[in-house]
């Protein structure tokens, strides 16, 4: 400990003379900017105007935060589903539309501003992005400089006040902390196409630093967890459901939104690349209020090497703003080349999207004696309701509330974790909050309200003739509720959601029309209504001996059309244990960890993180480079992704791996055992001097070796909790069977 403490006082020391230092040389025009991260005020619970009169009375401070407190509920319900998507795969389209009224509301608020930010940059070249960038940098040094000459001269903390107050913040914070890479979650997809896999690799790199490349004592989430035992012993970890419980008192509205706004842009890689591409750029830069934190964390006694390492790891020479900067820069250079100038036009607004989203969601929050008591008018003021209209409208739910038992028994609507029956109880409706709650609530639930859109909104259809509701409001309350449908999102003002597709200059594509169309040979996330899991049980009866079937014959050449949609499908295995980092620190997880790098071509982990050496690195070869090399040698033409296998090659185990591997909480014993059993392919190829060219075949002989050495380690574990230990074995065996098919039906020929 004592080492530790006078190695990170060096640290913090070494870095505030290095700032400094970088200032003096770099000198540049005075600066002169009013931006200062984390102190602008955004306007985090902004209400959609709507029409009616509204109030001019504001309401007390104490009272917005009673109903900030109220609506941050739905944040917290996000951030515990969208950590365990598996159990709650329905709400896809919800969170689909969530994020996208969320790029409205960013975008919206930043075009007030349009010569500032990202938005200045009409027209994308490499030169105009990266001078931005470094100016963005030297913003934040000047301020840092500024803010050190200030302390120098005994200025006083400009973060925390008190001990208590650091304790508050961290405490608080931790939401945010706890998803920490969370937004590159699933940027490398094995359905990525494949001509987009060198972009999205170097954008995976960045996400497998913040989970340590593996390393646990490495891993960011595992790293706040640490300083959490020591200042709040009894707070759960983010993935726990107890987290989001009221009594732990983690109330800042912001930092639960701009968590879940992490967790959703994560969720959709392909359909919203750019903007995670976006996204990534301005998360990874420094930010003021890191600097600040290590520096005032450390005068008050607490362990800053969280924001140590976040200065480190993140610095724009080699680390993460540098990756992240060269990510976009590649990206665009290769959809310029690909798609033409106006798709790459089409492609940065996007991208001004994704950074406008991170840059107008501010993860730290403002300790209270640095809080503006007056509430300026740009920050959102809650009050209910919020226009005659929701009156109205709330005044006719009540009477219904009162005769309730009569109105609604047949009708199955839910909403909000609620039966209509149980929102309506009698006397349930009788506070604002919960009023408010009602109508948010309702209000988000597809198909029963399409905002802005009566005419689709299903719960009109059920108050109309031969609805089950009919009847049960006047002809008059039918029109106050079809007006209040209409009212919501159509027209001008925050959350419309039409926004977004307004600034990106596409027609909108609505969630449900995305999630009939999926295919899980392209598309993410896709989730089959039965479990695979269930169907492998059935398949195969329990085997519980040590899994270690023959060796391959290796001069025997495989059945390729058998062989290549296993080869090409086989990768997604276990690229979904990493994309929640709460579930990143466990040794299953960063061995498996390991074992992704090795499959993807990252080199072997060393003691520092490689940071833009391995975006330099150019011999990553992983095992759809390596598929595509056997594909070419044995004469076929080249596919473009995994579709395009899986077109030319069908099988259904590759489809069955694909299903499996969305849910690696239930599956991780199967799917641990089948990457096993490619294992044993993956050292049959090595030695195959047909299929492969020497060198390849030695990569890959490196692979296996890495490979091994990490399953035996999930093995050790799995081997302690009997129910996974015989899924491993399945898994072996079912895979192995599959894989041996390929080698069988040549040798009968
Ligand atoms: C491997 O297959 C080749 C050709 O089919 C055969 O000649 C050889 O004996 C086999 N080796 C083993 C160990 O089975
Ligand atoms: C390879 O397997 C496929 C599918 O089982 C089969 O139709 C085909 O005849 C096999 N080809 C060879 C050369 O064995
Ligand atoms: C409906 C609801 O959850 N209302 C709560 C809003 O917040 C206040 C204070 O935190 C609670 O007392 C209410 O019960
Ligand atoms: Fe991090
Ligand atoms: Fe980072």
């Amino acid at each position: 400990m004592e080492w530790k403490n006078s190695l990170v006082a060096l640290y913090v020391a070494t870095f505030v003379s290095l700032f400094s230092l970088i200032r003096l040389v770099a000198r540049k025009k005075p600066w002169r900017s009013t931006y200062w991260y984390g102190r602008e005020k955004q306007p985090w619970l902004r209400t959609p105007k709507r029409r009616g009169a509204a109030s001019t009375v504001l309401p007390s401070t104490a009272e917005q935060n009673t109903r900030a407190s109220n609506s941050t509920h739905l944040y917290k319900d996000l951030y515990h589903k969208l950590q365990h998507l598996e159990q709650y795969p329905q709400i896809l389209p919800t969170a689909r539309d969530i994020l996208i009224s969320l790029f409205s509301e960013t975008l919206e608020l930043a075009s007030q501003k349009p010569k500032a930010g990202i938005l200045s940059i009409h027209e994308y070249s490499r030169d105009a992005l990266s001078d931005f960038q470094r100016k963005e940098d030297d913003k934040v040094m000047d301020q840092w400089e500024e803010y050190l000459t200030r302390r120098m001269a005994k200025g006083p903390r400009e973060m925390f006040s008190t001990k208590d107050e650091a304790k508050w913040w961290l405490v608080q914070s931790s939401p945010v902390k706890y998803v920490d890479g969370a937004w590159l979650g699933h940027i490398n997809k094995i359905t990525t196409p494949f001509y987009l896999r060198h972009v999205t690799k170097n954008a995976w790199q960045v996400l497998s630093e913040e989970l340590g490349d593996g390393d646990i004592e490495k891993n960011h989430v595992y790293i706040y967890r640490r300083l959490m035992e020591v200042v709040e012993p009894q707070l759960p970890t983010g993935d726990d459901p107890d987290f989001i419980h009221p009594r732990h008192k983690l109330n800042e509205h912001g930092v639960w939104k701009a968590a879940v706004a992490q967790l959703l842009i994560s969720l959709f890689p392909h359909q919203f690349l750019p903007e995670i591409i976006g996204f990534n750029m301005h998360y990874e830069a420094i930010a003021l209020s890191t600097l600040k934190a290590a520096k005032e964390l450390k005068e008050l006694g607490f362990d800053p090497y969280y924001f140590i390492l976040h200065i480190s790891i993140d610095n724009g020479d080699s680390g993460h703003t540098a990756m992240a900067l060269e990510v976009a820069m590649e990206y665009m250079a290769l959809i310029q080349k690909r798609d033409g100038d106006a798709a790459a036009q089409h492609t940065w607004k996007r991208i001004q999207a994704g950074y406008i989203l991170s840059k107008c969601l501010p993860t730290a929050p403002v300790c209270p004696s640095f809080k503006n008591p007056t509430p300026s008018p740009l920050q959102n003021i809650e009050r209910f309701p919020r226009s005659d209209l929701e009156a109205e409208v709330i005044r006719i739910f009540k009477a219904k509330a009162a005769v309730s038992q009569k109105i609604h028994c047949s009708s199955r609507i839910k909403f909000g974790g609620h039966t209509i029956t149980e929102w309506l109880a009698p006397r349930a409706l009788e506070f604002e909050q919960k009023q408010m709650e009602f109508l948010d609530a309702l209000s988000n639930t597809k198909p029963w309200i399409y905002k802005g859109d009566s005419e689709r909104s299903r719960f009109l259809k059920e108050l109309s003739w031969k609805g089950r509701m009919f009847g049960s409001f006047t002809p008059s309350e039918v029109c106050t509720v079809r007006e209040w449908i209409d009212s919501l999102g159509g027209g001008q003002g925050y959350n419309n959601p039409k926004f977004y597709w307004h600034f990106i200059g596409k027609n909108e594509i609505p969630s449900e029309k995305i999630f009939q169309e999926q295919d899980i040979r392209a598309d993410h996330p896709v989730f089959s209504p039965v479990s695979a899991n269930s169907i492998c049980t059935q398949v195969l009866p329990s085997i519980s001996c040590l899994p270690r079937a023959a060796s391959i014959n290796a001069t025997v050449i495989p059945n390729l059309s058998i062989f290549f949609p296993l080869w090409f499908a086989h990768p997604c295995l276990l690229e979904d244990f990493v994309c929640i980092p709460a579930k990143t620190t466990s040794p299953i997880s960063c061995s498996i960890l390991k074992i992704l790098r090795a499959q993807s071509g990252f080199g072997a982990e060393d003691a520092i993180v490689a940071g833009m050496d391995e975006v330099r690195r150019n011999n990553n070869i992983g095992l759809v480079d390596l598929g595509l090399e056997m594909v070419r040698r044995s004469g076929f033409s080249e596919p473009t992704c995994l579709r395009d296998v899986l077109n030319t090659w069908k099988s259904d185990f590759a489809l069955f791996m694909l299903h499996l591997c969305k849910r690696p909480t239930e599956n991780v014993g199967l799917l641990l055992g089948l990457t096993m059993a490619f294992v044993d392919l993956h050292n049959t190829i090595s030695l195959s001097s047909t299929l492969l060219s020497e060198d390849s075949q030695h990569l890959l002989g490196v692979m296996v070796d890495r490979e091994r050495r990490n399953i035996d380690i999930c093995l050790e574990v799995l081997q302690t909790t009997p129910p996974h230990f015989l899924d491993f074995c399945r898994g072996y065996h079912l895979g192995r069977a599959e894989i041996d098919r390929c080698f069988d039906q040549t040798s009968k020929q």
